[in-house]
């Protein structure tokens, strides 16, 4: 099958790379859906972590938000692995890569990538809720609840549960993918949506899936490769 993949890529003229927690595992970030990530959270905050972050939880409980918000969801020292590498490389050798991220962690640019839509926002910024002052993740205390020099509360970037996507990285990523002839999808349990839903504005001939766990939306995908996505990327990119 990798025969296959590889000769597709070789004559690709544009690719998207949709992409979740999966691809960050291997950086010591913990994805969502793995069964220790969601008895952790809701053993240590007795709630699940839909309800952890969501708009509702972060204005009604903010101190607990930001409990589990810098214990669970922010890593400063994160490095890329093999995953954002190969991309990061694939596009650098002058291939027309996009990214599309559901990943908060700034990996892909940190690994080189240019071209990076992140559908769910940064940890890297943040803005005041009373004054839209903007912050930087290193210009902030990283416990408790962080505030602006006016008072206000800080909000973190990233799309909560309840919260609609960003319209313009929506659009770019509706461009992106109407444009591609290859479609890749890969370290992403295709379960959170409208990200999820972003594969069916593909119009283009070949699909790819690289994960290790089966998804729903499996079917969807010409090529489903069940495994670890920084050894597969690195495979067929090279
Ligand atoms: P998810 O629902 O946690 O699914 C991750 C998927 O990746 C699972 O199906 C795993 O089987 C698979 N997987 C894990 N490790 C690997 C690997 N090494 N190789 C191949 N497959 C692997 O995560 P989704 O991204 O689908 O869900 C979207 C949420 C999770 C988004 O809102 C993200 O913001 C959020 N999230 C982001 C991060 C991050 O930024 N690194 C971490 C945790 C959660």
């Amino acid at each position: 099958m990798y025969d296959e993949v590889k000769a597709i890529l070789s004559k690709a003229k544009s690719i998207v790379f949709l992409g979740g927690a999966g691809v960050s595992t291997a950086s010591k970030i913990p994805d969502f859906r793995s069964p220790q990530g969601i008895f952790e959270a809701e053993r240590k905050y007795g709630v699940p972590y839909e309800t952890l972050l969501s708009h509702t939880y972060f204005i009604h409980h903010p101190e607990e938000f930001f409990s589990f918000y810098w214990d669970k969801m922010v890593y400063p020292d994160a490095q890329p692995n093999a995953a954002h590498l190969a991309l990061a490389d694939y596009e650098k050798r002058g291939h027309r890569l996009t990214i599309l991220t559901q990943n908060i962690d700034g990996l892909h640019q940190k690994a080189g990538s240019k071209k990076v839509v992140e559908l769910h926002g940064s940890v890297s910024s943040y803005h005041c809720l009373d004054c839209n002052r903007h912050y930087a993740l290193m210009d902030i205390v990283h416990h408790g609840i962080p505030h602006c020099q006016c008072g206000g509360i800080l909000k973190p970037d990233v799309v909560l549960y309840e919260e609609p996507l960003d319209q313009e990285a929506l659009l770019a990523s509706v461009k992106a993918l109407r444009e591609a002839d290859v479609l890749i999808v890969g370290g992403t349990s295709l379960n959170v949506y409208p990200a999820a839903g972003l594969i069916y504005e593909f119009q283009g001939r070949h699909t790819i899936l690289i994960n290790k766990e089966k998804t729903p939306l499996d079917s969807y995908f010409e090529y489903r490769i069940h495994d670890d996505i920084g050894a597969v990327l690195t495979e067929i990119l090279k």
